[in-house]
């Protein structure tokens, strides 16, 4: 399966695409897509869907669309859909930066909650749904 992996705002900010692209190098996960881009209104709404009636849901969407995000698409197909996810989450860390590993993206580079340097999908179906939103068919490669 491929999954969708995000630097937010303040990941491309503080310089930190190499090293957040590194460890899923690293740990054997391959890149099937990568861009560098600005996220728009429509495409940030449509990819915070399911938060659209939180209290932070506007800030979401301000902060995601403020300055470029680096999208990329992973391929874990050496492992199952499941184990993929699971392993891509536990790479990122908890959501609260404050509660996240130490030796996890957050854990190591997060301040607040709301401002947590990385997306992940969170399952298999989130990342069919989510992959579409930033990346065409053509721009992911196979190898
Ligand atoms: P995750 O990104 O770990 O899947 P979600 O899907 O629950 O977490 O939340 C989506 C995004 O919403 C988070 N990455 C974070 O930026 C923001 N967020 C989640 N919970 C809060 C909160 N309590 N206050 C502010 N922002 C939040």
């Amino acid at each position: 399966m491929k999954t969708l992996l995000l630097m937010k705002p303040w990941a491309v900010q503080k310089g930190l695409i190499g090293e957040i692209l590194s460890r899923f190098e690293r740990r054997g996960l391959k890149i099937a897509g990568l861009k560098i881009l600005d996220v728009s209104k429509e495409m940030a709404e449509d990819l915070y869907l399911i938060h659209r009636d939180k209290d932070f849901y506007d800030d979401l969407i301000e902060h995601i669309t403020s300055s470029p995000i680096v999208a990329v698409v992973l391929d874990t197909d050496v492992l199952e859909p499941d184990a993929a996810v699971a392993l891509v989450r536990k790479i990122i860390g908890a959501t609260d930066p404050a509660k996240a590993e130490m030796g996890t993206i957050r854990g190591d580079f997060g301040l607040r909650i709301d401002r947590n340097v990385v997306h992940a999908s969170d399952s298999t179906d989130s990342a069919k749904r989510e992959i579409p939103i930033f990346f065409k068919k053509e721009e992911m490669v196979t190898y």
